[in-house]
C-alpha cells in the first residue's frame, strides 16, 4: 500500500526526496510542522537505505572527560560546575593514563571533551594528546569541540590556525561535533549565553575541514527553540558541508533537563519524547542530504528507541562509550557504557546488519560470530567516580 499518496500533503517532497532534489527551508518547517511519523519515517527510511541499505554502523570507543570545571556554564548543561564546587575535578596524568590503561585492545577511538576550564593551559591537552599516541599509537584521537577549541584560542591568546596546529601536532585527529547547540541567536542566548556563537563554531569547523580534520556536528533540541531554528540550525551545517565535505555524521541531541539551570526557569520544559525524537531524527535525514550519516546516540535516546531510529533515517548508534558524564549529570536512565557483544545484538535485535566501523568510518569489521557466547556475559568494567 502506497503511504504518501497524490492528495498528501507530503506528495510534492516525497517526488522530490525520490528525484534526490534539495529540500527546501519551507519543505523542512512543513515536514517539522507534521505529526505523520510514519510518512516521515518512510521517506527518512527510503533515503538512509538508498545510501547505507540495512549496514548500521558502530565503532569501539571509550570517553575520557578530563575535566569538569567550566567557566562558560550553560545553562542547559549539568556537567560542568565551578571551579570552588566539591564536584569539581580536573584529572591528572597520571588519571589519564590509568583510564587509558583501561582502554579495552580492539577499541579504535577515545573521545575526549571537557569543560571550559581557565586554569588549564594548551600543554596540558598537548600533553593527553602524546600521552595517547605514546601508549596507544593506533587509537584515532576525536577530541576538543568547537566551543573547547575557541576558549583555548582565548585562555592561550592563540589563533584558530594556531590551536588546532599545535593539537595536530600533538596528536589530534578529528573533532566530536558538540557545542552547536542551536544557532539562531535567540534560542541560544537563552540556554547558553555567553558561550561560543553559531557563526565562530561554523568558523572552527571550516578552519579544521581546511586542515583536513573530519568533524562531526550536532543539534541540540527540546528546549526553547522553535521549528524553524532546528530547521535553519540543518541548513546553516548543510551550507558549510557544500563548501568543505568535512563532516562525518549529523547527530540530533535532545536535552536532558535534570540537574540544571534551564529547568529552574522554565518548569515547563521536560525530557522530549520518543515521538519527537523519531521527528528530529527522520527531518535531518531528509534535509541534511550531504552529510553521509545520521547518528542516534544510544545513551542519550535509550536502547529501545535507537532501535526503531534505525528505520527512521539514523545509520549509525555511536559506540560502547563507557564512562558517560555529560548525559548521566543530567538525568539520563542509559547505563554508561555497552559491551560490544550487546550493542551488536541491538543492531541485529532490530533488524539491522551491525558494521564494526573506524572514526573516519572504513570498516573494522563485519563478522561477529566471535562474541556469540558473549552476550550479556562481557560485562563494562566498573570505574572509579570520580
Ligand atoms: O554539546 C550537554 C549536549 C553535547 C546536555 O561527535 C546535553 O561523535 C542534553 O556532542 N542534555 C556533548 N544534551 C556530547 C556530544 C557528542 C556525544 C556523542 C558523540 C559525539 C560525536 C558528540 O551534549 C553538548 C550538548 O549539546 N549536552 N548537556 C543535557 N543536559
Amino acid at each position: 500500500m502506497e503511504i504518501i499518496t497524490k492528495d498528501h500533503p507530503f506528495a510534492e517532497i516525497w517526488e522530490k526526496v525520490q528525484r534526490a532534489e534539495r529540500l527546501t527551508f519551507e519543505d523542512g518547517v512543513k515536514l517539522m510542522s507534521s505529526n505523520d511519523i510514519t510518512a516521515l519515517g518512510f521517506m527518512a527510511n527510503y533515503v538512509r537505505e538508498k545510501k547505507h541499505g540495512d549496514q548500521t554502523f558502530f565503532n569501539t570507543n571509550r570517553h575520557i572527560n578530563p575535566t569538569n570545571i567550566c567557566q562558560t556554564l550553560c545553562d542547559f548543561c549539568a556537567f560542568g560546575v565551578r571551579m570552588k564546587d566539591p564536584a569539581a575535578y580536573t584529572m591528572t596524568m597520571e588519571e589519564v593514563e590509568h583510564r587509558l590503561d583501561m582502554i579495552e585492545p580492539d577499541a579504535t577511538e577515545v573521545h575526549i571533551v571537557g569543560g571550559n576550564n581557565p586554569a588549564l593551559r594548551l600543554d596540558y591537552y598537548e600533553n593527553i594528546l602524546r600521552k595517547v599516541k605514546e601508549k596507544r599509537p593506533n587509537l584515532h584521537v576525536k577530541a576538543f569541540t568547537g566551543v573547547e577549541i575557541d576558549h583555548f584560542t582565548r585562555v592561550n591568546k592563540l589563533s584558530i590556525d594556531e590551536v588546532l596546529d599545535r593539537l595536530i601536532a600533538a596528536g589530534l585527529n578529528s573533532m566530536p561535533g558538540g557545542g552547536a547547540e542551536i544557532f539562531a541567536d535567540e534560542p541560544r542566548s537563552i540556554i547558553c549565553d555567553h558561550k561560543t556563537s553559531g557563526d565562530r563554531w561554523l568558523e572552527i569547523h571550516e578552519i579544521a575541514h581546511q586542515k583536513g580534520l573530519r568533524t562531526n556536528s550536532t543539534m541540540l533540541y527540546n528546549h526553547v527553540e522553535s521549528k524553524e531554528d532546528r530547521i535553519d540550525h540543518m541548513i546553516r551545517l548543510r551550507d558549510l558541508q557544500d563548501r568543505t565535505g568535512g563532516f562525518q555524521t549529523f547527530i540530533p541531541l535532545s536535552w536532558h533537563p535534570e540537574n540544571t539551570v534551564l529547568i529552574e526557569k522554565y518548569p515547563h520544559l521536560n525530557f522530549s519524547t520518543g515521538f519527537e525524537d523519531l521527528k528530529v531524527i527522520a527531518v535531518s535525514r531528509l534535509m541534511i542530504d550531504n552529510i553521509d550519516h545520521i547518528k542516534t546516540y544510544w545513551m542519550q535516546v535509550g536502547e529501545k528507541l535507537a532501535q526503531t531510529a534505525l528505520w527512521f533515517g539514523a545509520d549509525d548508534l555511536d559506540g560502547n562509550v563507557v564512562e558517560e558524564k555529560i548525559y548521566h549529570a543530567a538525568g539520563a536512565q542509559t547505563s554508561q557504557g555497552m559491551a560490544k557483544a550487546d550493542l551488536v545484538k541491538l543492531i541485529r535485535d532490530a533488524g539491522r546488519t551491525p558494521v564494526e566501523r573506524d572514526t573516519l568510518y572504513n570498516v573494522v569489521n563485519t563478522d561477529f560470530s566471535y562474541l556469540d557466547d558473549k552476550v550479556k556475559k562481557e560485562q563494562v568494567e566498573e570505574l572509579p567516580v570520580l
